[in-house]
C-alpha cells in the first residue's frame, strides 16, 4: 500500500481557505486534516470538510456526462455532449443575440481560476450574468459606501483587542478558525460580547449576550449613539473625518436610548454595556455576513461602521469594523470584464429568468452554484430552469438544480481542484493543487470551457488565435501564473504557494490608518436615513431563520442530506406541541413538514432551521422564502421571512 501525505488548499465558500493535508492511500483519498504549518489553520478542519472523504468517495458522485432523456438521464461520451451544448448555444446565440444566454456562477468552489469561465462566456457574448449578490451584498454596499474600500485588519491584529463585539456571528460553525484568537482574547482578558438573536454555542464563550429582536441591531446601533451622543463620550475628532455627522447625531437623537432599547427588543442597560466595552479602546467589531440578508441588513453594517467611528476605533490596532478581507485583492483578473452584459439581480433570479425579454432567456449556463436550494423562493427557481430550452449543469452530483438541466457535466471536487484562493477572513493566500486523480470522464472548469471553445470555434470557422480557444487556451498552472502577476515581483509565485500559505503583500495590518478614508473626501460617511422597522405580520408571527450547520456547506451536506428539516424553537412558538413532533413550518408561499426542537434558550419570536437542504426531498429552508432585496446592494433578505408553526 502506498500511503502519501499531499498538501493542498480548501476552495470552499468559507472565510478560512484551510491548509489541507490529504493521506491518500492507493490513489484514494482516506483522510482530510489541517494543515499544521498555515498560520489561520493551525492544524485543524471544520468538521464538514474533516468529513469530506466520504463525500470524495460516494457512489453519488457523477463520473460522465448526462443527457436528459425523458424523465431521466442517460450517460454520454464527453464528445457527443460537447457538440449538444455547442450546438444548441450556437443556434440560440445565432437567433436571438447571446443575451439570450444566462451564466451563472456561484460559490461552489472559489478558486480564482474559474474566472476564465468567466471570460469564455464574455468572449462567447457577452452573455448575460447575475447582478448583486446574496450573500455579503447588503453588507459589501454599506461598508464601501461608508468606507469607499472593503477590507479588513489583519486577522492577528485582534491580539491588540480589549474588546471584541461578536455581531450575528457564530464562529463555531461558520468561521472555525477565528476560534483560537477569540478564546486567546479571552485568556488574556479581553471582553467578549455575542449579539444575535439565536442563542447558539458561542454564547457560552462570550462575557455577554445579548439577544436583540431579529433585525433589531439597527435600533440598537443608534441606541448605543445616542447614549455615546448624551454622555459626552463621543471621540473629539469625530466631527472632523466623519461626512454627515450632523445628520446622524440628529438621527440617533431622534429618539431617547431607551425608545432605542426597547424597539430592539434589549433591556436598556444592554446600551451601557456596548457602549462601555466600545470607548475601552481598542475595540474591535466582528460582523458576521448573515445578519445583513434583511430588508434593513445595508444599514445595520452602517450603523455598526459608524459606531466604530463615533468611539474612535477606526484606524487604530486592535480596533476596526471587520466584515470582509478582500479575497481577490492580490490576484490580477484584468484579462476580465469588457463590454458591460445584460445583468439580473441575483436574489430575483427565478422570477427575472422568467420575465426577461427582448431577448427572453433562452439558455442556463450553472457552474459552482445551486441555485433551486440556494437562492429565494425555490420553486419559482425550479420552474424557470424548467422552462428553458436549454440548461447546463456543471457540477460533480446531481443536486436540485442539476435534475433540471438538459446536460450535466462532471467536475473536479476540491481535492482534485487546481486552482488560488484567497480568503475572506484573513489575508493568506494558497494554490489548491490536485492530490487525487479525478475519476477518467471527470473533468474541471477550466478544461471544461477550453473544450468547449474549442468545438464551438470548429463550428463557427474560426481559425486558431481569432477563435474563442485561442484566448482562453493554457494549463491552470499558466492561468495561475498569469493570475499573480502583481504580487509575483513581490515574492508571491505558485511554485512558494504550493509549498506554504504566503501572506498577501499588498494587504496591509491596519486599516484606515490616521482615520484617513479612501472616500473623494478622505472622510468617512456616516449613515442619514433608515428604512422603516419591519412592520409585523400578525398571521405569521415567527422570524425564520436559516443559518449555516456544521454539517453542511450551503448545500453540500457532509453526511446524509436531511429528508425533513429540524426546526428549533422556544415552546411557547409551538403551543401545545411537542419536542421531536413532526408539525408544518408555513409561510406565505408553502409549506414544509419539519421535525421540532424545542430549546427554552431562544427567543420567543423566532424559529431556527439549517441553510440549505434539499428542495425535491421537501427539506429545503427556500422553498418558504420570498424573494427580496436587501435596501442597498441587491443582497438577498432571506432572513425576513416570516412564517408559523402549525400541527399536522
Ligand atoms: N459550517 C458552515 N460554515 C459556513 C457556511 C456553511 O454553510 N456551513 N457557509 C459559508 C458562507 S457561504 C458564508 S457567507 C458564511 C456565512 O457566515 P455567517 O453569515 O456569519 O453565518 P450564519 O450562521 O448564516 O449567520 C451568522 C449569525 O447571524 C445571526 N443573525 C441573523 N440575523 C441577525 C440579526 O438580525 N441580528 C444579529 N445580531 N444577528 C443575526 C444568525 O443568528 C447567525 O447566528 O459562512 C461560511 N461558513
Ligand atoms: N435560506 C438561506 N439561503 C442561503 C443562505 C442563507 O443563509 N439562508 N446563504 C446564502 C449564501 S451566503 C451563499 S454564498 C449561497 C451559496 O449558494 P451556492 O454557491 O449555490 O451553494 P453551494 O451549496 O455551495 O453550491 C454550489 C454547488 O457547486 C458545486 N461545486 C463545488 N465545487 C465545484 C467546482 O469546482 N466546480 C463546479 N462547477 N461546481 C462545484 C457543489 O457540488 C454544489 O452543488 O447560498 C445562499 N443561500
Ligand atoms: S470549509 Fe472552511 S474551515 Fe472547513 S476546511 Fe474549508 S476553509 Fe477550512
Ligand atoms: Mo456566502
Amino acid at each position: 500500500m502506498a500511503t502519501q501525505k499531499l498538501r493542498t488548499v480548501c476552495n470552499r465558500d468559507c472565510p478560512d481557505a484551510c491548509g489541507l493535508i490529504a493521506t491518500v492511500v492507493d490513489g484514494r483519498l482516506e483522510r482530510l486534516g489541517g494543515d499544521p504549518d498555515h498560520p489561520v489553520t493551525r492544524g485543524f478542519l471544520c468538521s464538514r470538510t474533516a468529513q469530506f472523504p466520504a463525500r470524495q468517495n460516494s457512489p453519488d458522485r457523477l463520473t460522465t456526462p448526462l443527457l436528459r432523456d425523458g424523465s431521466g438521464f442517460r450517460a454520454i461520451p464527453w464528445k457527443e455532449a460537447l457538440a449538444f451544448a455547442a450546438e444548441r448555444l450556437l443556434a440560440i446565440r445565432a437567433e436571438s443575440g447571446p443575451a439570450a444566454i444566462l451564466h451563472y456562477r456561484s460559490g461552489g468552489s472559489l478558486g480564482l481560476v474559474k474566472s476564465v469561465v468567466d471570460l469564455f462566456f464574455e468572449l462567447l457574448g457577452p452573455v448575460t450574468v447575475k447582478r448583486g449578490d446574496v450573500c455579503s451584498g447588503a453588507g459589501d454596499a454599506a461598508q464601501e459606501a461608508d468606507f469607499g474600500d472593503e477590507e479588513s485588519h489583519d486577522l492577528f491584529d485582534l491580539g491588540n483587542s480589549k474588546g471584541i463585539l461578536l455581531w450575528g456571528k457564530n464562529p463555531f460553525v461558520s468561521s472555525v478558525h477565528l476560534l483560537p484568537l477569540l478564546r486567546a482574547a479571552k485568556a488574556r482578558g479581553a471582553r467578549l460580547v455575542l449579539i444575535d438573536p439565536v442563542r447558539h454555542r458561542t454564547a457560552t464563550l462570550a462575557d455577554a449576550y445579548l439577544a436583540p429582536r431579529p433585525g433589531g441591531d439597527l435600533a440598537l446601533a443608534l441606541g448605543v449613539a445616542a447614549l455615546l451622543f448624551e454622555t459626552g463620550r463621543v471621540v473629539p475628532g469625530a466631527a472632523s473625518f466623519c461626512e454627515g455627522f450632523d445628520a446622524f447625531r440628529s438621527l440617533a437623537l431622534s429618539k431617547a436610548p431607551a425608545g432605542w432599547a426597547e424597539e430592539a427588543g434589549v433591556a436598556p442597560d444592554s446600551l451601557e454595556l456596548l457602549a462601555l466595552t466600545l470607548c475601552d479602546r481598542p475595540c474591535n467589531i466582528q460582523v458576521g455576513w448573515g445578519m445583513a440578508r434583511r430588508s434593513n441588513g445595508s444599514a445595520i453594517v452602517r450603523a455598526l461602521d459608524a459606531l466604530g467611528a463615533l468611539t474612535g476605533n477606526l484606524g487604530i490596532p486592535g480596533g476596526g469594523v471587520s466584515y470582509y478581507f478582500k479575497r481577490r485583492g492580490a490576484f490580477d483578473t484584468s484579462f476580465l470584464a469588457s463590454a458591460p452584459p445584460r445583468t439580473l439581480s441575483e436574489p430575483l433570479l427565478g422570477k427575472q429568468i422568467l420575465e426577461a425579454e427582448k431577448p427572453p432567456v433562452r439558455a442556463v449556463w450553472i457552474t459552482a452554484g445551486n441555485p433551486v436550494a440556494m437562492l429565494p423562493d425555490s420553486s419559482t427557481v425550479a420552474r424557470a430552469l424548467e422552462t428553458r430550452e436549454l440548461v447546463v449543469v456543471v457540477d460533480s452530483f446531481l443536486t436540485d438544480t442539476a435534475r433540471r438541466a438538459h446536460l450535466v457535466l462532471p467536475t473536479t471536487t476540491l481535492v482534485e481542484d487546481d486552482d488560488l484562493l484567497g480568503a475572506y477572513g484573513h489575508h493568506w493566500l494558497g494554490a489548491s493543487v490536485p492530490v487525487v486523480a479525478p475519476p477518467p470522464e471527470v473533468k474541471g472548469d477550466l478544461e471544461i470551457v477550453q473544450l468547449l471553445a474549442a468545438e464551438i470555434d470548429r463550428r463557427t470557422g474560426a481559425c486558431t488565435g481569432d477563435g474563442i480557444a485561442g484566448k482562453i487556451s493554457g494549463t491552470a498552472r499558466e492561468w495561475k501564473q498569469r493570475l499573480l502577476r502583481r504580487v509575483e515581483p513581490l515574492g508571491v509565485s505558485v511554485e512558494r504557494l504550493e509549498k506554504e500559505a504566503v501572506r498577501n503583500p499588498l494587504a496591509g495590518d491596519v486599516l484606515f490608518e490616521g482615520a484617513v478614508f479612501p472616500t473623494p473626501t478622505g472622510r468617512m460617511r456616516l449613515l442619514s436615513a433608515v428604512p422603516p422597522p419591519p412592520e409585523d405580520e400578525p398571521a405569521f408571527p415567527l422570524w425564520l431563520f436559516s443559518n449555516s450547520t456544521e454539517k453542511a456547506q450551503c448545500s453540500q451536506w457532509a453526511g446524509p442530506a436531511p429528508v425533513v428539516l429540524e426546526a428549533t424553537c422556544h415552546p411557547d412558538a409551538a403551543p401545545g406541541l411537542a419536542d421531536g413532533a413532526e408539525v408544518l413550518l408555513e409561510s406565505e408561499i408553502a409549506t414544509l413538514r419539519v421535525r421540532l426542537k424545542l430549546d427554552p434558550l431562544q427567543r420567543r419570536d423566532l424559529v431556527l432551521v439549517p441553510k440549505g437542504g434539499h428542495f425535491d426531498a421537501g427539506a429545503c429552508a427556500n422553498a418558504l422564502v420570498k424573494a427580496r432585496l436587501t435596501d442597498a446592494g441587491e443582497g438577498a433578505a432571506y432572513l425576513d421571512c416570516r412564517v408559523r408553526i402549525r400541527p399536522t
